[in-house]
């Protein structure tokens, strides 16, 4: 007998083609689009893989590291994910972290998207082993192929789909296209396919793990201190344990972990990084919508981060997300410590 659930499996290409056949007017370009993602995602995990035994060549005298003709791993892969979406003919613009201005596709490749995208999230922990990532957020340009670049700067809230893709101990791709479903893929490498793994995940609404760089607190402004500290030393009407730390300084790995186990993950503005670290549109946005679509919320402290309105392309913002009762904590600090504005000013 064939067991039926080994044979019959969800890849990733089935599930986008079925969510278009659930769609009727769909046109199927966003299937491509995905399919560039896909090439991309693939192409980088292979080369995340080999990255150490080329360290460890390098190691051995005969690669300078610092070298000039050595490309690093995050250009790679920006360059693996420019030409995979650029080939699939679906989309106008791109933003990248690794690209100061924004990339125009040539004509004739031209689609009715924007994707934004950090092409390895994380990479300075890459020499360490520790997991890395990708992430994407793709936006429909309202003048299709015929768009300017100000159709890029728009709310968080109009992005159609989010994901990121982590290459750890395995390869995960997480994605959402609204409708408040989040979907986990594993790559199965001997297919060469992401298989559904992690159907519709939910976030807890309470955890009781806290993702944040804490050696930054000395920076933190009065919310931030006053959130962070109520977790960690809850009072007794709260009726909460004391919450356990993990930060691993990689934010699709703090961000995966955080959706299947719950808890709070944060990136606060400070004293020395007055809107925080990450950057607004490859980062926040993606991982916000992904946190919203699983049932949780995101913000900046006082602001929803999908209602923000980036001015650049590289705009950064604090964020805070996690499960909607973790959030709801980390508002009511920030509603009740009104020093914060005048904290960070300093
Ligand atoms: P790198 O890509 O330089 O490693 O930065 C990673 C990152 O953008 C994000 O993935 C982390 O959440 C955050 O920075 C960690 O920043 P700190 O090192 O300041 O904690």
């Amino acid at each position: 007998m064939t067991d039926h659930h080994k044979t019959n499996i969800m890849t990733l290409t089935r599930y986008v083609l079925e969510q278009q056949r659930i769609h009727p007017e769909a046109s199927g370009d966003l299937t491509i689009a995905m399919n560039g993602v896909q090439v991309g995602c693939k192409f980088v995990e292979t080369c995340v893989r080999k990255a150490r035994l080329v360290n460890l060549v390098g190691l051995a005298g005969n690669t300078n590291v610092q070298g000039e003709d050595q490309k690093k791993l995050d250009v790679l892969s920006n360059e693996m994910f420019v030409n995979a979406l650029m080939a699939s003919g679906k989309f106008s613009f791109m933003v990248s972290e690794e690209v100061d201005d924004i990339v125009v596709v040539p004509e004739e490749l031209r689609g009715k998207y924007c994707i934004t995208f950090d092409p390895l999230d994380g990479s300075s922990n890459i020499d360490a082993g520790v997991n890395v990532g990708t992430i994407f957020g793709i936006w429909r340009l309202p003048s299709g192929p015929k768009a300017t670049v100000d159709e890029i700067l728009v709310p968080g809230s109009e992005i159609i789909a989010g994901g990121y893709c982590m290459y750890g101990s395995s390869c995960n791709l997480v994605l959402t296209f609204g409708n408040n479903r989040v979907e986990g893929f594993t790559l199965d490498p001997a297919l060469g396919e992401f298989i559904l793994t992690h159907p519709n995940i939910r976030i807890p609404p309470r955890g009781k793990i806290y993702s944040v760089n804490e050696g930054n607190s000395l920076y933190w402004d009065a919310a931030t201190k006053a959130y962070f500290d109520s977790i960690k030393f809850p009072s007794p009407e709260s009726g909460l344990k004391p919450y356990s730390a993990r930060y691993i300084g990689s934010m699709v790995a703090d961000v995966h972990r955080t959706l299947l186990y719950g808890g709070v993950f944060a990136y606060p503005s400070d004293r020395k990084s007055r809107s925080g670290k990450l950057r607004i549109l490859y980062e926040s946005f993606p991982m916000a919508f992904i946190t919203e679509q699983a049932g949780g919320k995101a913000t900046t402290g006082i602001q929803r981060v999908l209602d923000l309105v980036p001015k650049h392309i590289h705009d950064r913002c604090p964020i805070f997300l996690g499960g909607t009762e973790d959030i709801a904590d980390v508002e009511k600090a920030f509603a009740s410590n009104t020093s914060w504005l005048n904290e960070t000013q300093k």
